[in-house]
């Protein structure tokens, strides 16, 4: 057993290449345990990367960062059997604790360069941006790539920034790195995303609130692969 990979103490991440990261923003899971319904969050990721989910984030809003990693030790052999990377929101001493290929920060969270400097250069560090600058500023600070959002109206996140179709196309223009489209993405919404040189989307509820998680991440793929993520 590869115990690097299974528990919880000084890990060696594989490295994700640019390449891989980019095919990550494609279909991105972000978990909420809002809607267990009796299952494990691992059970679920397990369903949305049966479905076709290319990169997941563990984001818990109300957990200690002894559970989040207890929580990330879970899910972190579910998605390395299937090759899909794995961030924690926010929390860079779990992502560093439990093993996870890294983290996503948002603008009020841990800077992208202390996160960097805390789990290294084959760490993957995602950031949230809003605007242009922000987007420059995060690339330019060293991040793997960038959540942009809300681009949708959502009910899972109260402090969102609304940002439009045509502003999520002018940050993907400004920059080089990945870029996946968050908020209110849904198999209604996601074709509105066409045309914006976005990489992807990242989604919650769409996913995690679905009866069938598995058919519900199917869907979204596809509509994906025709929207987005074809530059
Ligand atoms: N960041 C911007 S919007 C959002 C986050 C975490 C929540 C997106 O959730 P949903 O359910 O996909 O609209
Ligand atoms: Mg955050």
């Amino acid at each position: 057993m590869d115990v690097n990979h299974t528990e919880v103490g000084p890990v060696v991440r594989g490295p994700f290449s640019p390449e891989a990261i980019r095919h990550g923003m494609l279909l991105y899971a972000v978990t909420d345990r809002a809607w267990l319904a009796g299952r494990t969050l691992a059970d679920c990721v397990r369903e949305a990367i049966a479905g076709g989910a290319t990169f997941v984030q563990l984001r818990e809003k109300d957990l200690a960062t002894d559970e989040i990693v207890a929580e990330a030790v879970e899910i972190i052999p579910v998605c390395r059997a299937a090759g899909v990377p794995f961030v924690i929101d926010d929390d860079v001493e779990a992502a560093l604790r439990s093993g996870a290929d890294g983290v996503h920060v948002g603008q009020s969270d841990t800077a992208c360069a202390a996160a960097r400097e805390a789990l290294g250069p084959d760490a993957i560090v995602g950031v949230s941006a809003h605007t242009v600058e922000e987007a420059l500023a995060a690339q330019a600070a060293g991040a793997d790539y960038l959540g942009v959002g809300a681009l949708f109206g959502t009910s899972t996140k109260s402090d969102t920034v609304a940002v439009s179709p045509e502003e999520l196309a002018r940050i993907c223009a400004a920059v080089d790195i990945p870029v996946t489209a968050i908020g209110g993405v849904s198999a209604r919404t996601l074709p509105f995303l066409a045309g914006t040189g976005a990489d992807g989307t990242a989604v919650v509820s769409a996913i995690f609130a679905a009866h069938d998680i598995e058919a519900a991440t199917r869907e979204l793929r596809g509509l994906a692969k025709v929207a987005v993520g074809s530059r």
